[in-house]
């Protein structure tokens, strides 16, 4: 049985993770979609609504769990017995930051390999960030993210003062 871990901020879960996370499903016997809860820096999403939004994406996907996690991601892929550590690629802009955080996570764990699955094409220009500042401007967001994101960005983010 091959348990893979995919970590991320997910404030909020995007349509172009979602399809990382697919593909990862099919890949392996169990995937934990793991939500870092970081005290230090504020996020728009509580931790607890990243999960939420994530589960309700994620929940036609049988084995796929959502959980959140806070330290260092080693530790949480020891106390979850997983080996693999999921990572998605839309440019050669993101490669060096995963590259470096690859390496920093074997030095500290060298049993532990990052796999990389790149993105389709239609999700290469996505990121959390650029759908909420898409968002507070007016822009349409609704092919972007699941519809449960949508509606709670709705909720969150103010409409632009026009
Ligand atoms: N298409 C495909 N992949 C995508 C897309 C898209 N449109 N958008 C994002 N992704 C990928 C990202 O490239 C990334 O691989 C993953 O999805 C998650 O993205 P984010 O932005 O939600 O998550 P990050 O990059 O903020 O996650 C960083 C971690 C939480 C993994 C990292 O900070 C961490 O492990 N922190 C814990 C502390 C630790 O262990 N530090 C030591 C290592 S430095």
């Amino acid at each position: 049985m091959i348990r893979a871990v995919y970590p991320g901020s997910f404030d909020p879960i995007t349509n172009g993770h979602l399809y990382i996370a697919e593909r990862a499903a099919f890949s392996f016997d169990e995937l934990v979609v793991a939500v870092l809860h970081n005290p230090q820096k504020r996020a728009t999403f509580s931790v607890e609504e990243r999960q939420i939004m994530a589960r309700e994406a994620l929940s036609h996907l049988p084995n796929v769990r959502v959980a959140a996690f806070e330290g260092l991601l080693v530790d949480f892929m020891r106390h979850q017995q997983s080996r693999i550590i999921v990572r998605g690629l839309r440019a050669l802009s993101d490669f060096e930051y995963e590259f470096q955080l690859a390496q920093m996570n074997r030095q500290l764990a060298p049993e532990i390999e990052t796999l990389f699955i790149v993105t389709d094409a239609q999700y290469s220009y996505l990121s959390s960030r650029g759908v909420k500042e898409v968002f507070h401007f007016g822009g349409s967001v609704q092919d972007m993210v699941p519809p449960g994101v949508y509606r709670r960005l709705r909720e969150r983010i103010p409409p632009p003062d026009i």
